[in-house]
């Protein structure tokens, strides 16, 4: 009796051993590592013990209680182990999906499940390097929806999420997998096609606009989402994974602004991004300051010999392209990103003044300020401040101001602007003429310049009303004590009229465009040559 007690259980401790064994080669198969393998040996050795022993009590005849509690020994050990190794192998695989989820998570859009910008990213380094080996070239295409900001107005934020996975499972019914559509921005998608014929391409691309036209349903309603697409080819339109993506959505801009409804990246094509994309653009540009200055000559009638230069900003884009402020000063005057913009400039503009001081240059510069910048009580402490910093003096700083962004608080831009000139800065109303400017308020404000806007100057000598704006306004200003320039003067007749007229100062085409930071200092350093002035 207890013999047999003891043989099973030696036989169920080795049964689960085997179990146990089982645990542990399924473990390794999947771990490889050496510490799993360890588990492997030892528990075929503990299964030859087992064996031996089991063997060992048939051969004898009687069992002792010893051998009887020995066995329950071994049959609790063998449970143990499986207990442990299951446990174990459980454990791994919880680790591993947690693991799985969180790569998965971070290369995934939670929203539509596709894959991301940072993996679609990837997915091109990948076409790019096969490029080197097969060199098949290959296109990037980016959709978006064009009316998606109506639908989430209409339907709210969740239904409207519920209506792009609609639109996102319906793209990617028509897509394989080797084309690695992913969700690139909120409502856009990208994905690659290896296809070489530009026709095939275009055939693609309209037969996958034609499903994607087709209404999807939300509650009964029928919802009719529109997209365009633009296109980039690798290599020909760039040799970064970045690039391309940016030039597909380049090409998609064009697309949307020329109302078509697909575009193919064009090197000549210029840039249209929207507003939303470039205030998020804007974003990152300010954290690294983006930005570069350029400088436009002003002839100075009375003393040509004195170098004056307007500042103007230009934002250069990783792809090569230029955002004129016109486009981008008004986004950043919504948030107060225009504040730490003008700082900028500033600073680089009198840290620039410093540097060309050293060299014995003291050209004259004139720094545009927005209309936020006249209403932020700290501009003045800040251009103290600056002024000291770099020791400049404040003769040779010249601030405009636009006349529009000048009255929209007439009596806080006064007390600002009285502060300015204060502290020696001289001060200047640009863009004159296009704004409504009342005389009564324009003689009360502490002003040392006008400039004439260019949309009057450039027609003077053809339409005779602007003439006479531009007479009048010469004679106004100078019965005010100020001075007085013109903008956009792009030939040498209406240099010589507006001289004629009674013009302090001229900036135009004519006389130099915008330069970089290098043009600027070999223009400065020409026009500060003794001889050339003298012959000038
Ligand atoms: O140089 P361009 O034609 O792109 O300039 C367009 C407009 O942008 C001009 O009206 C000019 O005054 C404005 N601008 C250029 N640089 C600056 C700047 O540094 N600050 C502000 N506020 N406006 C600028
Ligand atoms: O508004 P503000 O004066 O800051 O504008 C200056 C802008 O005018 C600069 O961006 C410059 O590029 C542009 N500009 C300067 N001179 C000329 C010119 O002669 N013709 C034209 N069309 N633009 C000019
Ligand atoms: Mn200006």
């Amino acid at each position: 009796m207890i013999k047999n007690a003891s043989i099973i259980l030696v036989i169920f401790g080795s049964f689960a051993l085997i179990f146990a064994l089982r645990f542990s080669i399924s473990l390794y198969k999947k771990d490889r590592r050496t510490s799993t393998f360890s588990f492997i040996p030892l528990l075929l050795s503990f299964l030859l013990g087992y064996t031996i022993f089991a063997y060992f009590l048939i051969l004898k005849e009687q069992t002792t209680i010893i051998e009887l509690i020995v066995s329950l020994i071994f049959f609790g050990g063998g449970l143990f182990c499986m207990m442990l190794l299951s446990l174990i192998s459980q454990s791994m695989t919880r680790i591993a999906l947690a693991e799985f989820q969180k790569q998965h998570g971070e290369i995934h859009d939670k929203l539509t499940s596709l894959p991301n910008r940072h993996f679609f990213i990837q997915a091109i380094n990948k076409k790019i390097s096969q490029y080197q080996l097969d060199k098949q070239p290959f296109y990037v295409v980016t959709i978006s929806l064009t009316n998606f900001n109506n639908i989430n107005e209409i339907f709210g934020q969740q239904k409207g999420d519920l209506i792009l996975c609609q639109f996102a499972d319906r793209l990617n019914k028509h897509m394989s997998h080797e084309l690695f559509l992913s969700r690139t921005a909120g409502y856009r998608f990208s994905f690659i096609l290896s296809l070489t014929n530009k026709n095939e391409i275009i055939n693609f691309i309209k037969r996958i606009q034609y499903y994607m036209d087709y209404p999807l349903s939300m509650l009964a309603h029928k919802i009719n989402l529109t997209n365009i697409v633009g296109i980039a080819a690798f290599p020909e339109n760039g040799h970064s994974a970045e690039d391309i993506l940016k030039r597909a959505e380049i090409a998609m801009y064009n697309a949307k602004h020329q109302q078509i409804p697909f575009a193919i990246f064009e090197p000549t094509t210029s840039l249209f991004y929207d507003a939303n994309e470039l205030a998020l653009m804007l974003h990152s540009a300010m954290n690294n300051m983006d930005f570069v200055l350029n400088y436009q000559p002003v002839l100075d009638i009375q003393n040509p010999q004195l170098p004056t230069f307007e500042v103007l900003i230009r934002w250069q884009l990783a792809n090569g392209y230029c955002v004129r402020p016109d486009e981008f000063i008004p986004i950043a005057e919504k948030t107060n990103a225009i504040l730490h913009i003008t700082r900028w400039v500033l600073e680089t503009s009198l840290k620039q003044l410093a540097k060309w001081k050293k060299q014995g240059l003291t050209p004259h510069v004139q720094v545009n300020l927005s209309a936020k910048d006249i209403e932020d009580n700290y501009l003045i402490s800040y251009l103290t401040l600056l002024l000291n910093r770099y020791s400049i003096d404040p003769t040779q700083l010249t601030l405009e101001i636009t006349e529009t962004s000048m009255m929209q608080n007439p009596k806080k831009s006064r007390h600002i602007l009285e502060k300015i000139q204060n502290l020696g800065v001289s001060l200047s109303i640009d863009d004159f003429g296009t704004g409504f400017s009342s005389l009564s308020i324009l003689s009360n404000m502490p002003i040392d310049e006008i400039k004439i806007d260019r949309s009057f100057v450039s027609d003077l000598l053809t339409r005779e009303n602007h003439e006479a704006i531009v007479r009048s306004t010469i004679y106004l200003a100078h019965s005010l004590n100020c001075r007085v320039v013109a903008e956009g003067v792009e030939t040498e007749d209406l240099c010589q009229y507006l001289t004629s007229l009674g013009c302090d100062k001229l900036q135009g085409y004519w006389y130099g465009r915008p330069m970089s930071l290098e043009q600027t200092e070999i223009w400065l350093k020409q026009n500060n040559d003794p001889l050339k002035s003298q012959a000038g």
